[in-house]
């Protein structure tokens, strides 16, 4: 971590200001969630348990500086499973899976390590049953992400993308007395809300989630930029281009008010007159980011004025996830006493 970063205490916060009336408006939750956490220890305590190189299928979360870091302690990221050496250990992300991509793994005679968030396996155990119950499933999300893929692959027959409102005319079911909709754990809720009442209208019988697939994290991070991006000239949100839930947060910003959003990975990325007559800066991050990058923009900011910084609070999360079962394992069996 820079040591020259901000300390983000409430009560270092609340004698910063040095009187310019310039404003940073920071977002609480943001950052970590649970799945995201799991995932990248997982990576960190496979290196350190097995040694380097440590495989991992696509990027394990959706963070460029996160891949970078983990890359230079000797991970290894690939898009295919065939690129992973036979015999060699793999981590699965945090989005998941198909199952043929298991199988690919068992042929190619890999150990495996699934850090697919718990969130995200309990859409693939929902699109599973309503599979076998013979139900058409609307999955809501977009096309290509790497969530969704795995999700498709539980029952493609049976799933059907809807990627977005305008999705819903065209698609065809079997019977639309037996239809579903679940969806990607990253999406905005309100554009979400919007495509399932038009699918309502289509299908007046269809089927609800048995609980919210939009993740805890999503909802809070969201909703806590829904609180401040009214008061806010510009809301910067640290995330990469990538990632399906900050940049749902950039557009959650605009719709709620925020005269400029921007979506910058690292501090060096704010373009200067962005900050021209701004007065309040709204700041967030994605559930994919390390603090230290906030910590690194706050710095920026601090050295152009904006230094009275006020924490918005939407939620507490305390939330955690235990590590994946096979790594457990081997962790135990190395140091069973702290165990
Ligand atoms: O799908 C997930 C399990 C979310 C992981 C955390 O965020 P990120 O940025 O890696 O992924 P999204 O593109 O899904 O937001
Ligand atoms: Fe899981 Fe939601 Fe994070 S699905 S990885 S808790 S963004």
């Amino acid at each position: 971590m820079d040591s020259h970063a901000p300390d983000l205490s409430p009560q270092a916060l609340s004698s910063t200001s040095s009187g310019t009336g310039k404003k940073v408006l920071l977002a609480n939750p943001r950052g970590y969630c649970a799945g995201v956490d799991r995932a990248v220890v997982t990576v960190e305590k496979a290196l350190e348990l097995y040694g380097a190189p440590v495989y991992v299928r696509k990027q394990i979360v959706h963070n460029v500086h996160v891949v970078r870091t983990l890359e230079k302690r000797g991970a290894i990221f690939v898009e295919e499973t065939e690129e992973v050496p036979e015999g060699s250990i793999v981590v699965f992300s945090a989005h998941g899976v198909a199952p043929t991509v298991h199988e690919e793994a068992k042929a190619l005679n890999l150990r495996t390590i699934d850090a697919t968030c718990p969130l995200v396996t309990k859409v693939h155990m929902e699109a599973r049953r309503f599979a076998s119950d013979d139900f058409d499933i609307l999955l809501i999300g977009h096309e290509g992400h790497e969530e969704v893929v795995g999700t498709s692959g539980e029952a493609p027959e049976h799933i059907h993308l809807i990627d977005g409102p305008d999705d819903v005319a065209n698609v065809q079911v079997r019977d639309p007395e037996r239809v579903v909709w679940l969806s990607q754990t990253t999406l905005s809720v309100d554009e979400t809300m919007r495509t399932v009442a038009a699918l309502k209208e289509r299908f007046p019988k269809l089927i609800s989630p048995p609980s919210d697939d939009i993740c805890y994290a999503t909802q809070n991070r969201q909703m806590a930029v829904k609180r401040f991006a009214g008061q806010c000239d510009l809301v910067l949100v640290v995330g990469s281009r990538n990632s399906s839930n900050s940049v749902r947060l950039v557009e959650v910003a605009l719709e709620c008010g925020a005269r400029a959003s921007h979506l910058i990975d690292y501090p060096e990325d704010i373009d200067l007159a962005w900050l021209e007559g701004v007065q309040t800066v709204g700041l967030t991050s994605g559930a994919s980011v390390p603090d230290d990058l906030v910590r690194g923009v706050l710095a920026v900011l601090s050295q152009h004025g904006f230094d009275d910084v006020e924490v918005v609070t939407e939620a507490e999360e305390r939330l955690t996830f235990s590590l994946p079962r096979e790594l457990k394992k081997d962790l135990r069996a190395a140091s069973p006493a702290s165990s």
